[in-house]
């Protein structure tokens, strides 16, 4: 029996390194955000939603200009726009930075958009003990009044990211700090504009997450700029398990999947193109596309999401599908084996304890093939009524044995297959396969 160990599962893939460089265009200069990735946990804890929100004034501001207001030394040494009508105007695709001087306090800066044009900001602190966020305000020049049009409020040591899909004029922002200051490290502001960006824009940030609510969904969008983060919310109402792919053609972009809890918390990164489960309790979740190192406009992923409703125990194969003319299930002397050449579709239907097919489940096959003794392995899911068909590429045989068939003699290896399901190992009603080599009179 091949051992479960060597079914090497494609979970929890992680990622080396510390600290990732958005890129923006070459033209523009890159800064470091901030994230470390760890690879996604098999189960997540519960946790209880944080009863401390954040207070985060969401009003509108009435641009009055502040004339008696004078500039003190502080202004002087840390910046004076600590106010709206003070905004410094910043350009796109460059990085300002500036100094918050004591908590509570404000700098706003401002920035004009000339199309419809997807703006993006993006704001991180200069230390990890000090909490500021950040919001995004279009100024209706009919009234003077700065309305707030997105925000994002995370904790301390995260950076915050928004977006908006703007309309010409000019828009007001502001990094605020929620907790502490800093006169040391300096944050760190940018924004960006992108002209082209996918239909569920705005979505950088859990506030402006897609609610998917409980259901499987496919969800198909591009990254449209560096610092582009595409986020969705799920909601389980009991404990589930959940699968993962994001599928990403592009031989340009590489993208990430996070998994965070409702405290923002990470619970793990998966590649793209493999496929991923976590156990996760009742409660409500995100998760976050994005691409830690270069992007592709032209070319969408595609976020697959759906829960598996049992654990699986056993798999009944219906037919092993075979190129090189190979077919059918045989004897040739050693009992009856599907037989298989290089490239095969292993095809069937996976059951739980109690019988039922799973939907939704991950199957993973593996076989042993004698030349080189190569292992290998592929996954995938199941329909909705627990049927799978996995395709693989297990190479060439090298004739070990053979049968005198009337008109040839046919040479063949006897190789080990064998399934698991996530970690565990899954019954089957066949152990070995008739690798075909090659046949002669
Ligand atoms: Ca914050
Ligand atoms: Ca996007
Ligand atoms: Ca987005």
């Amino acid at each position: 029996m091949l051992a479960i160990t060597t079914l090497a599962l494609s979970i929890g893939i992680s990622i080396s390194g510390s600290a990732v460089y958005a890129q923006s265009s070459s033209s523009t200069p890159s800064f470091v955000k901030p994230q470390q990735f760890q690879p996604l946990v098999d189960t997540a804890q519960s946790v209880t939603e944080s009863s401390v929100k954040k207070d985060v004034s969401t009003e509108d501001i009435s641009l009055t200009p502040q004339a008696s207001r004078s500039l003190t030394a502080t202004d002087d040494t840390y910046g004076g726009n600590t106010s709206p009508d003070q905004a410094i105007t910043i350009s796109s695709n460059t990085i300002t930075e500036g100094y918050i001087a004591q908590q509570g306090e404000s700098r706003w800066y401002k920035t004009s958009v000339s199309s419809n044009f997807k703006l993006t900001a993006y704001m991180a602190a200069g230390s990890t003990s000090t909490d500021y966020d950040l919001a995004l305000y279009r100024l209706n020049s009919t009234n003077s009044t700065l309305e707030q049009v997105s925000l994002s409020t995370k904790g301390a040591g995260q950076y915050e990211l928004l977006s908006y899909v703007a309309t010409p004029g000019t828009y007001y922002i502001s990094v605020t700090s929620y907790q502490g200051a800093d006169t040391n490290n300096p944050f760190t502001l940018f924004t960006t504009q992108s002209d082209s960006y996918d239909q569920n824009e705005p979505d950088d940030n859990p506030w402006f997450a897609k609610d998917r609510g409980s259901v499987p969904f496919i969800s198909q969008q591009n990254i449209d700029n560096a610092l582009d983060e595409d986020w969705n919310k799920i909601t389980l109402n009991a404990q589930s398990k959940v699968n993962l792919r994001l599928n990403n053609p592009s031989a340009n972009g590489t993208y990430m999947l996070q998994v965070w809890n409702a405290n923002l918390q990470s619970l793990g990164t998966l590649n793209q193109n493999a496929d991923g489960q976590i156990v996760l309790p009742a409660g409500s979740y995100y998760l976050q596309v994005m691409a830690p190192s270069n992007f592709d406009l032209s070319t969408p992923y595609t976020l697959s999401v759906n829960y598996q409703n049992a654990a699986i125990t056993r798999v009944a194969i219906n037919e092993v599908v075979s190129d090189r003319g190979v077919q059918g299930f045989t004897d040739y002397g050693y009992g009856k084996k599907w037989r298989a050449g290089y490239n095969i579709t292993v095809k069937g239907r996976a059951f739980d304890a109690t019988g039922n097919p799973v939907a939704n489940g991950l199957v993973t096959v593996g076989v042993k093939v004698q030349l080189n003794n190569k292992i290998i392995t592929e996954v995938g899911t199941t329909d909705s009524m627990g049927y799978f068909a996995i395709p693989m590429n297990i190479g060439p045989a090298i004739g070990q044995y053979s049968f005198s068939a009337p008109a040839s003699t046919h040479y063949f290896d006897i190789i080990q297959i064998a399934f698991g399901s996530g970690t565990n190992t899954v019954q089957s009603d066949i152990s070995s396969l008739y690798h075909f080599a090659y046949s002669s009179r």
